[in-house]
């Protein structure tokens, strides 16, 4: 990784900037495939999946039989390692779950706010060489738990593991469709995929851009999704060996990871640029790995204060505090989507299996969004009920304020009622 020493906090924003990439020609292919797919259905399904997979999907929905048969080809200890982190996930975002509390605003008036799930959800799980089925967990366990109706699974890939992991958080149905036409069949509906109303899932950026102009229209998503991103802030309590596994971690994810260093200890830079050589090496998606790494850097800050500030800067999608003080330096981080504390806290954990949710925001929304969550799946519905004495103490500050509007039906539907209360 590149070292960069001591930079001036004037030219911050251009180190931290994230490559910016025109979505443009990219929506550009996109749109006409949403339109086809809202025209034509199924039979656009099956005409893409021939143009552009290559694959004669006679069925489009996944067969009930191959679902069952899933867990036939696991090892139980791999089905044992998905129900664990299937237990710890529910158990962290079971404890989110907020129950109706009526609170009486005043003698008479009392609010309170409903949860209700969202009746129909959709989740996309891409193909590729990756069978990102932690990611079934993360999005289903609050799907469940939020008490969503109908949870639909798109996914191009028959990965038994993503099939077993559907059947645990209650997948209500699974189409065997990839890229924009998968999100394009869940936004609108076919004779086969049922109309969701919020879709959730990463994806490459055909399927990103297919997510952005469905939103455009009014289908709700789950958020903006880019390349994602690990900081690391390591002092001398850290091993450099860790550190540079789970940069590597990160940046095996793709060529366009994000991957950010930062530390006051020039030495530890040094020597986590030289394990980091090393560890490369051994690793299947090393070309990956090595391209994110590239375009990497390596920060040598002068203080503690001075990393907080450039990390909260960078608002990463997590981050690494690889330091002897972390969880009281914790509490200073104002920007990161999920914050890891200490040496022995990788955040492959929290990928897989710790409990906390790895849809997480990238490309900096972390100053303004939080991960996905059982909230996500819920909306609230706010209730209300007024008694006549409530009415009569409440009327005349709701009657001045219409009054004071000049919205005068508003304050007859007040004063109509206390003058039968007379
Ligand atoms: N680090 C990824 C999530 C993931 N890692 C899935 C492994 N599998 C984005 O947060
Ligand atoms: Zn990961």
């Amino acid at each position: 990784m590149q070292i960069i020493p001591y930079p001036d906090r004037s030219e911050w924003a251009a180190l931290l900037a994230r490559p910016t990439q025109s979505m443009a020609n990219i929506e550009k292919a996109v749109a006409p495939i949403l339109e086809q797919v809202q025209k034509e259905g199924d039979a656009a399904l099956r005409a893409l999946a021939l143009k552009f997979d290559k694959i004669d999907l006679a069925e489009i929905a996944m067969p009930l039989e191959t679902v069952a048969a899933a867990e036939t080809s696991l090892t139980e200890e791999l089905k044992a390692a998905i129900r664990q982190a299937y237990a710890n996930i529910r158990k962290f975002h079971e404890a989110q779950y907020q129950p109706a509390e009526k609170i009486e605003t005043m003698p008479g008036v009392t609010c309170w706010r409903r949860s209700v799930g969202i009746e129909k959800v959709g989740l996309y799980i891409p193909g590729g060489s990756a069978p990102l089925f932690s990611t079934v967990l993360m999005l289903g366990v609050p799907a469940q738990l939020a008490g969503c109706k109908e949870v639909v699974l798109c996914t191009p890939s028959d990965h038994p593991a993503i099939l077993y992991a559907a059947q645990l958080v209650g997948v209500t149905k699974i189409f065997r469709i990839g890229g924009a036409q998968a999100i394009a069949a869940m936004a609108y509906g076919t004779e086969s995929v049922p109309k969701v109303y919020k879709i959730f899932g990463p994806g490459n950026q055909y399927v990103t851009a297919a997510k952005m102009l469905l939103a455009k229209e009014g289908v709700a998503i789950d958020m903006p999704a880019g390349p994602s991103e690990v900081a690391i802030y390591a002092d001398g309590s850290a091993v450099p060996s860790f550190v540079a596994a789970d940069l590597l971690s990160q940046a095996e994810h793709g060529a366009d990871s994000q991957v950010l260093l930062v530390s006051t200890d020039k030495k530890f830079l040094a020597s986590v640029n030289l394990t980091l050589a090393t560890q490369l090496e051994g690793l299947p998606r090393k070309e990956l790995a090595r391209k994110a790494i590239e375009n990497s850097k390596a920060i040598l800050v002068e203080d503690e204060a001075e990393a907080i500030d450039l990390l909260n800067e960078y608002a990463a999608e997590h981050l690494i505090l690889s330091v002897q003080n972390a969880e009281a330096l914790s509490e200073k981080i104002i920007n990161a989507g999920s914050v890891f504390l200490g040496n022995y806290t990788p955040e492959s954990c929290g990928d897989y299996a710790s409990g906390t949710n790895h849809t997480l925001p990238t490309n900096g929304h972390a100053r303004a969004y939080s991960g996905v969550s059982l909230d996500s799946f819920v909306k609230k519905i706010t209730v209300q009920h007024i008694t006549p004495e409530g009415l009569k103490a409440l009327g005349p500050t709701v009657e001045a304020m219409a009054e004071a509007e000049s919205l005068y039906a508003h304050k007859r539907a007040v004063s109509l009622r206390l003058s039968s209360l007379k």
